[in-house]
């Protein structure tokens, strides 16, 4: 076989750069193409928009392919060679650091790189610059739900077992998830449930896609899911529907919970969160009606302030129907980003070594600091979460440079505008990306990445099955992979250890690090992967069969037991007044992804959905005197948004939703609120109080 990079474009099998559902599709030909996979359980032949018109990214216009630089702060970003901002960010490093110590260097990475980029990059921050100061957006994404499930399961892995178990269900809770839009695909697997008889519930504040083909919409006010949790756990319990047995022999703790939930008496939960009485009676007999049960959290029920303890809320109800550690049952959370699951396995988390290894841990550092050939006393500690981490750049004992990778944060993350201020505040900040983002087109060097299908490495999806993702196409000149742009900066850097450029061998080395780790990844091969249509983690061996449902003997817990957490209803952080009477919440529409860098640039999807808007309910739209497809502002404490009405009945007349894919005026993220989750640092992007007001005197359409 020819070396990948000389390979032509024969029909390669490989999966789609969006989503954690990793739809399996094959691309050839000249313009490439995209042809689904039927040989990949996830999609079983299925893409979304998205994933069809997936290759327009290859040869959008703007694609980056040369480094970028500024000569000072004010002055256009013009081409430069590589060696020019490899050496310029080689001595800006060196000279920060030497004034200000090594945590004057940040790093941001992203749940979109691959393992070995993931992995690679958690060393480089660690080995090649010494600091403690890497995180990445994993943390605005799923960390609440890893935080619940480290504490009950004692490990975090996102459905707990493969997507197939979900046809053979018999009910299916899904919180805070809109799948028909955020992976259509995923669908197929709740049909097949339903066709079979399978009752489908879905609890969000909007009639979405998803919830309308639910047997059962439970839509309360956001941020309230943790008293509909605890409602529903109290009427199983009034009922006598909870597994006694089970929780004798397989959880610890659940008289705490049963003294809480006492307080959750089913009118109060209905005065909370707006959901009739008839229908938590009716979610609990579903739930708990023997044969296969799942409860799955989305970023619906996960992105608050109190997201840890939301999903832990969830955890005990479906603890107590007995439901984790039996097969084609449980709790499971929906990863979100392509690598959202092994994005949060090896090492890009300020708290964390690969393997899902805790850096405060001393047998962790040693096993590490040994695959890296370091002692461990010079790994750095614990540095700090994501928005914490962009809040103190520039400051007094904050970094004064951040190296950013496979991130939009400009766009993404919460309160923008104090997060630019603070991007703006920095002496440097180094982009790596294929396009001009609007965080990159803020960079003093930005270096242009090869993407996707033009490299090859290991996405873990939403199953925890490792994937791999094959090279396609060559990648334009002069554009480096991350790998490549890490290993020429380790070694301008004089960075002890190894740097390859090549995946299969930065795999391997990561094999060695995550191995007696919980995320134990020493058996998996590329070949093997191939083979086998991806391995389920942990798999400490080449002869393990790898574990697709990692809790059917016990948990990951010392005990074997699972856990569970008294946990109360507080509301939101910012609760509605009347300076800000309507709450906000944000998300996303089929069409566009994230940030929206990558999909803003395709014209299918510019034309299915090309601009922000604010979906709001008639009867409010007719109390402030707003009209369908009128300008409306939207403002915060935060902030203020301009954006365009969409009416519709399909969400509560006190909440308004605005996806978050766009910059400029109606950019989501002006408004959301970042108060933190203590355990998780969660933002709470999914509530916050608003104002909404007609941009036009008339609030007419112009
Ligand atoms: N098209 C598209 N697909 C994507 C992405 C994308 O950007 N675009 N991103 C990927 C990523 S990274 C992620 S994380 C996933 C996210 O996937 P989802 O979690 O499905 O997506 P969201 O739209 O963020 O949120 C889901 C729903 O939560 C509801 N919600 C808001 N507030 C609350 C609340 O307080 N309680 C409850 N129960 N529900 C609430 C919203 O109305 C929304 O319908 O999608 C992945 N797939
Ligand atoms: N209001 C609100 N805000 C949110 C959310 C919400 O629901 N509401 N959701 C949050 C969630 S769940 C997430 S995951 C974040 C995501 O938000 P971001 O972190 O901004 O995610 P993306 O838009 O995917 O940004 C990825 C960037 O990296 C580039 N890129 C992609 N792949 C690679 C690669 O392999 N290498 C390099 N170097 N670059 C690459 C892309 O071109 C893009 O510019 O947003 C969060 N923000
Ligand atoms: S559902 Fe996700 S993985 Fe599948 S085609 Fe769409 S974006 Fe790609
Ligand atoms: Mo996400």
């Amino acid at each position: 076989m020819p070396p990948e990079h000389s390979r032509d474009m024969t029909e390669t099998p490989t999966h789609c750069p969006y989503c954690a559902l990793q739809c399996g599709m094959t691309l050839g030909g000249s313009p490439v193409r995209v042809t689904p996979r039927e040989d990949v359980p996830a999609n079983r032949g299925g893409l979304c928009q998205k994933g069809w018109t997936s290759a327009e990214m290859l040869t959008v216009p703007d694609r980056l392919t040369t480094p970028l630089m500024r000569a000072r702060r004010g002055a256009p970003l013009e081409p430069c060679s590589w060696d020019e901002a490899l050496d310029r960010i080689a001595a800006e490093t060196g000279r920060l650091q030497a004034a200000y110590g090594k945590d004057a260097i940040a790093v941001f990475g992203g749940g979109g790189l691959t393992n070995e980029k993931a992995y690679q990059l958690g060393k480089f921050a660690r080995i090649a610059l010494g600091t403690s100061q890497i995180d990445y957006n994993g943390r605005f994404c799923m960390s609440s739900a890893a935080a619940a499930t480290n504490r009950a399961f004692g490990m975090d892995r996102g459905l707990p077992g493969p997507i197939t178990d979900l046809g053979q269900a018999d009910t299916i809770l899904v919180v805070g998830g809109n799948v028909a839009e955020t992976m259509p695909p995923f669908m197929r697997h709740l049909t097949e449930m339903q066709d079979r008889g399978g009752a489908l519930i879905v609890v969000d504040p909007r009639r979405t896609a998803t919830a309308r083909q639910a047997g059962l919409h439970l839509q309360p006010t956001p941020g309230t899911d943790l008293a509909l949790a605890n409602g529903l756990l109290h009427l199983a319990l009034t009922e006598g529907l909870v597994d006694e047995e089970y929780i004798a022999a397989r959880t610890n703790g659940f008289e705490a919970v049963r003294t809480v939930v006492n307080g959750y008496w089913p009118d109060r939960v209905e005065r909370i969160t707006g959901v009739p009485v008839p229908y938590m009676r009716e979610t609990v007999r579903l739930l708990a009606r023997g044969g296969r049960s799942l409860i799955l959290t989305a970023r619906g029920a996960e992105q608050h302030a109190r997201g840890t303890d939301m999903v832990t809320a969830f955890i005990n109800l479906a603890l107590a129907l007995g439901l984790p550690g039996r097969e084609g049952s449980g709790y499971g959370c929906l990863t979100g980003q392509g690598n959202g699951q092994g994005g949060r396995e090896h090492g890009q988390k300020a708290d964390q070594l690969p393997g899902y290894r805790k850096i405060d841990d001393p047998a962790a550092r040693e096993h590490v600091a040994g695959v890296w050939g370091v002692d461990p006393e010079t790994l750095p500690g614990p540095g700090r979460s994501a928005y914490e981490l962009l809040s103190a750049l520039g400051t007094d004992g904050g970094p004064k440079a951040m190296l950013l990778f496979g991130s939009n944060p400009v766009v993404s993350a919460p309160r923008a505008t104090a997060v630019e201020e603070r991007l703006d505040s920095l002496d440097l900040l180094v982009a790596a990306d294929f396009v001009l983002s609007e965080t990159a087109q803020r960079a003093d060097i930005v270096l242009p990445t090869a993407q996707w299908a033009e490299e090859s490495g290991t996405m873990t999806n939403l199953e925890g099955r490792v994937l791999r993702r094959r090279q396609a196409v060559r990648p334009p000149d002069g554009v480096r992979s991350d790998l490549e742009i890490i290993a020429a900066l380790a070694d301008r850097l004089d960075a002890p250890g190894k740097w390859s450029c090549e995946p299969a061998e930065v795999f391997d080395e990561l094999r060695a690090a995550s191995a007696g780790g919980l995320a134990d990844y020493s058996g998996i091969t590329y070949e093997r992967i191939e083979a086998e249509g991806g391995v389920f983690w942990p798999c400490p061996s080449e002869d393990h069969p790898g574990t697709p449902r990692p809790f059917l003997d016990r948990f990951a817990t010392p005990d074997g037991r699972a856990r569970f957490t008294a946990v109360e209803h507080t509301g939101a952080a910012e609760d509605v007044d009347q300076d800000y009477p309507v709450y906000l919440t944000t998300g996303r529409v089929l069409a566009q992804y994230q940030s929206g860098a990558q999909t803003r640039r395709v014209r299918a999807l510019v034309e299915a959905a090309p601009e922000a808007f604010v979906e709001m309910h008639p009867d409010l739209a007719e109390r402030l005197g707003i009209q369908e497809g009128a300008d409306v502002r939207v403002a915060s404490r935060r902030g203020t948004a301009t954006v365009r009405a969409r009416l519709t009945d399909a969400i509560r007349s006190d909440t308004v939703f605005i996806p978050f894919h766009w910059a400029g005026k109606g950019r989501a993220n002006l408004l959301t609120n970042p108060a933190l989750d203590p355990m998780s640092r969660m933002p709470e992007f999914k509530v916050c109080a608003v104002r909404l007001e007609p941009a036009t005197p008339n609030g007419a359409k112009l």
